[in-house]
């Protein structure tokens, strides 16, 4: 026996770990382990655009370390993926691990078959409040979009906007959504598209267009909004102030977090609330945002900063400084990573929102899944595990397809933020 070796003593040892890769409408890798005992549990690593990294990371490096391991050793394999590594952190390392963590906690649950939320503390609310996504190209299309998020079941919403004088912008389809909301910004092409921005324009329209917003829809709807990354500190205080009046549950990614500093003059100039951290990855990241108190919700996935383990490291740090959570949940998010956010967010203390954009039909025809979604609340269900399945058949009728991210240029051509 060696100490990164534990001896197998039961059939909780991982037998198999195998690298899953689909596109059933978009692509999903997914990772699948076994024990002795026949045990399965599934974890999402999925990473939007660079997928196929992901997978090589898993199938080349992490699965033979995996195999003849114990199962319930969650802590200890997250310790050795991370620190064993020697190279730390980021968006590849910290999904392989995260797709690792989940999958074995997957497995712990199924085993005592429990839900998986009931390993985690039990439930501290009876559901997850979730925001729905609307957007238009005009007032009247954004006013329809939320009046169909509404009647879809959604309490809260984001709210995109096209500018006048910007031609590709994110948030905003090309065409409005029927049935479930589908925005997807990663393009099946064998390069990425171009999308382009100008700061001035949307600083003078979005504040008319949540003004327009909260004037027909009334004081109570919770409304949120996304800036993605793409303002300075100093427009992003601009903004902040701006949009007081209109209330807003939170304005997310107003500036890159790369620079924490920054969101200093932000937090000095504005009350509205600051949602970061959907690109950020282990709680390093994240330790001056939440000591100097610089935002109020983290945005992170269990997919995307190292699982339940990697997760719950952020979200109790939060918690010291008053910080809320907003996992990050678009459909880039498999429906195994959603399961595993549900079940974290109905534990935790300090939840604030959870995002929610319903996955396809396609998709569902790969993942089965045992979460419900009423009166604007999810709950993970009580099904063993995560409560996620995995049809291989299926799977196998939709092969990975490359896609990528967009490119964001100014009008001069140069390269910003997208
Ligand atoms: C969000 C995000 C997404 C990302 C996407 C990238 O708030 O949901 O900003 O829309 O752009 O996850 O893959
Ligand atoms: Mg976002």
């Amino acid at each position: 026996m060696t100490l990164d070796q534990p001896a197998p003593s039961r059939g909780t040892t991982i037998r198999s770990a195998e690298v899953l890769v689909t596109s059933p409408g978009r692509n999903f890798v997914t990772l699948r382990i076994t024990t002795q005992d026949g045990v399965v549990g599934l974890g999402d690593a999925t990473l939007n655009g660079r997928e196929l990294a992901v997978a090589s990371y898993l199938q080349d490096h992490v699965v033979p370390m995996l195999i003849g391991r114990d199962a319930h050793r969650i802590e200890d394999t997250w310790q050795m993926l991370h620190r064993g590594a020697y190279w730390r952190r980021g968006p590849v390392t910290m999904c392989a691990i995260a797709a690792v963590d989940v999958a074995l906690w997957d497995i712990k649950a199924r085993i005592a078959g429990l839900p998986l939320y009931q390993l985690l503390g039990g439930a501290s609310r009876e559901g997850i409040m979730a925001y729905g996504h609307a957007s238009g190209r005009d007032l009247p299309e954004l006013m329809d979009s939320i009046r169909a998020q509404q009647a879809a079941g959604f309490r809260s919403i984001r709210v995109q906007s096209s500018v006048p004088g910007v031609d590709k912008i994110y948030g905003v389809p090309a065409a409005p959504s029927s049935g479930t909301y589908d925005y997807e910004p990663a393009q099946r092409a064998p390069l990425p598209v171009e999308e382009d921005w100008d700061t001035r324009a949307y600083l003078r329209h979005l504040p008319q267009v949540l003004e327009a917003v909260r004037n027909e829809f009334g004081p109570e709807l919770p409304l949120l909004h996304d800036a993605h990354h793409r303002l300075t500190p100093n427009e992003a205080a601009r903004l902040g102030r701006a949009v007081e009046p209109f209330d807003l549950f939170w304005l997310e990614d107003c500036t890159p977090a790369d620079n924490p500093e920054g969101l200093r003059l932000v937090r000095q100039s504005t009350t509205t609330p600051l949602a970061i951290g959907e690109v950020l990855t282990s709680v390093w990241d994240y330790r001056q945002l939440l000591s100097e108190q610089l935002i109020d919700y983290v945005r992170s996935s269990v997919t995307h900063a190292g699982g339940i383990t990697g997760l719950r490291r952020i979200v109790d740090l939060a918690a010291l400084h008053q910080v809320r959570t907003g996992f990050h949940g678009p459909t880039d998010i498999s429906p195994v990573g959603m399961a595993a956010a549900l079940h974290l967010d109905l534990a935790i203390h300090n939840l604030g929102i959870q995002e929610y954009m319903q996955h396809s039909a396609l998709t569902g025809e790969v993942f089965g899944q045992s979460f419900r979604w009423s009166g604007g609340l999810l709950h993970p269900g009580e099904e063993p595990g995560l409560g996620v399945t995995y049809d291989d058949d299926a799977a196998a009728r939709h092969p990975y397809s490359p896609a990528y991210l967009p490119l964001n240029r100014l009008k001069d051509g140069t390269i910003h933020d997208w």
